[in-house]
């Protein structure tokens, strides 16, 4: 296989991890723990694994002989920039605890543990793929590993394959799923440890005890740069406005530290449009009062992100999608009956008078997919709506009326983006390489110390690599029950932008300036070789955080 000058190089660089994994390490138990909420609850359902203690990895002078070991590994969900240093990061730990220990990858995700789908994986295929980008060494899915059917079937390849660990690196579903896994598996005496590792560049598994989840650092330095560079290309040509949509099926995390890194013009954060109870309507008031302000300066160019899940926290929209989930259900078959040019009108009429004018005032491509695309269980596919044609469409028509009463006198031309899969597979940034390949190692340490039902953590990361903390947090202790599908299930709270955190508070406090004066930032390529003030910068956003 052909590689790049960079991938040669880059293949060849050596994480730092936290400076107590560089030798033999104990485990340091600290305080026992509770859920963080509905405490009661949690502890019945988990009733092996709830309450254990905070687990630290400390430099130990004595060097202990560990049995060999058969450890699995899988990668769940979205792919994020780093997860095959992690799975290095775990072969080399179980390498160093006993060298006859063997490392098991299962292909395309948890279905693989369920299938049967597996391939050993030795010391060559790992070294192919040190601080590469991707999960294609063994590969990602949307399985979800919650039924006691699956548990069974996963548990016989593991006793066929001898494997008495397994980890799962996956957002704060397959983290929760794992924690369920590892309680069956201990109430069985299956005599399998399960280890989790937070993995999304969505940025919204973290709370108190995980600093932040893998490939988010670098996700976001893809997107970065490219905005920066459309912001080159805007300040340079002045003709254009550009909407640019970025991913996060739910948080804003990544909109907001793309913001941080580039100062854009405008930037909408979902977490404050449900809060603040925006209409659609005031969202594109609210942007297209900038374009005019900029426009009467003489403007007329700028740049808009939008996080990719905002239309489900418009409060209207919500409701609106809701009904039309609803109806279309019950009258599925005389919805289909119905010619494609009379659809609209149809639904314009069925639907109360709220979510009618809505409905109504949508551009007609989005309406459509609102009642046509719908998913397998009839929802509608909110991912595939193009907020950024929906509302830079609205902000034309709204500045179009605008002229007419002699309100707005510029000129209005739009350019559309979404960044997403571009920055999923990048080569982590060293920030990621090193985080991912210490959590694969502390996973490591979590299972030769005998521990199950633990997220690996590693933190104080903002600080350099050595002193990073490297240790263990029980997943019960993340949890609270929530509604799913009608049901009350335990789950990992997904952090959502916290707006009286420090990240949101340092762009409201700036934003009013960014949008009129043209301050952008142009954050440029990451770098993987230089200066560490170049190379090795967490997110603005762990650094607001952490400060
Ligand atoms: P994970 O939460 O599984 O890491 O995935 C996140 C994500 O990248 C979202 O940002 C995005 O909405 C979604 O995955 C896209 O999913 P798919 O890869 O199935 O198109």
């Amino acid at each position: 296989m052909t590689k790049s000058a960079l991938q040669i190089a880059r293949a060849a660089y050596l994480p730092k991890v936290p400076a107590a994994l560089k030798s033999a390490v104990k485990a340091v138990d600290g305080e026992y723990t509770q859920s963080v909420a509905d405490q009661d609850d949690i502890k019945k359902l988990f009733p092996n694994t709830y309450g254990m203690p905070v687990v630290t990895f400390e430099k130990s002078n004595v060097v202990k002989e560990m049995p060999a070991m058969n450890v699995g590994v899988i990668l769940s969900g979205g792919q994020a920039p780093g997860g095959h240093n992690v799975i290095a990061g775990l072969f080399d730990g179980i390498k160093a605890h006993n060298a006859a220990s063997r490392l098991y990858g299962f292909i395309l995700g948890p279905g693989g543990l369920v299938d049967h789908k597996y391939k050993e994986l030795t010391a060559d295929i790992i070294d192919e793929y040190r601080n590469t980008g991707g999960f294609d060494m063994i590969g990602s899915g949307r399985t979800k590993l919650e039924l006691k059917e699956q548990f069974d079937k996963g548990l016989e390849i593991l006793k066929e394959l001898d494997i008495k660990a397994l980890v799962i690196i996956g957002g704060d579903d397959s983290n929760t799923n794992a924690c369920v896994l590892a309680e069956y598996y201990k109430s069985i005496n299956a005599g399998v440890q399960v280890i989790g590792c937070p993995k999304t560049i969505d940025g919204d598994l973290k709370n108190a005890q995980i600093e932040t989840s893998f490939g988010f650092d670098t996700a976001c330095k893809v997107y970065s740069e490219v905005i920066g560079n459309i912001q080159r290309d805007c300040n340079s040509a002045q003709k254009y406005w550009h909407f640019i949509k970025l991913m996060g099926r739910s948080a804003s995390h990544i909109a907001l530290e793309c913001a941080l890194q580039t100062q854009p013009n405008i930037c909408i954060i979902s977490e404050e449009v449900e809060e603040k109870n925006m209409s659609l309507d005031e969202i594109v008031t609210y942007i297209a009062e900038i374009v005019a302000k900029r426009a009467a300066a003489g403007n007329n160019f700028g740049t808009v992100l939008i996080p990719e899940g905002l239309i489900e926290f418009v409060p209207a929209m919500k409701r609106l999608i809701a009904e039309l989930n609803d109806f279309l259900a019950k009258h599925d078959a005389e919805f289909k009956m119905i010619k494609k040019s009379e659809q609209r009108a149809y639904i314009i009429s069925k639907l109360t008078k709220e979510n009618s004018e809505l409905y109504a005032s949508l551009p007609e491509g989005v309406a459509r997919q609102l009642s046509l695309d719908r998913d397998p269980h009839g929802n509608v596919q909110v991912s595939l709506i193009e907020t950024e044609k929906l509302l830079s469409e609205m902000v034309g028509k709204k500045l179009a009326e605008w002229k007419n009463e002699g309100k707005f006198v510029g000129k209005f031309s739009a350019q559309h983006h979404f960044f997403g899969y571009e920055g999923r597979c990048a080569a982590p940034s060293n920030y990621d390489a090193d985080y991912c390949y210490s959590l694969g190692y502390t996973a490591s340490c979590l299972i030769a110390a005998g521990k199950t039902g633990y997220m690996s953590s590693v933190r104080n990361t903002t600080a350099p690599a050595d002193q990073w903390i490297a240790g263990g947090i029980p997943v019960t202790m993340m949890m609270n029950m929530e509604r799913r599908h009608g049901e009350m299930k335990p789950v990992i709270q997904k952090a959502l932008v916290k707006l009286d955190g420090a990240p949101f508070k340092a762009f409201a406090a700036k934003r009013d300036e960014w949008a009129l004066n043209t301050c952008y930032v142009y954050p440029g390529p990451i770098q993987y070789f230089g200066p560490t003030e170049v190379c090795d910068q967490p997110t603005k956003t762990l650094q607001l955080e952490q400060a």
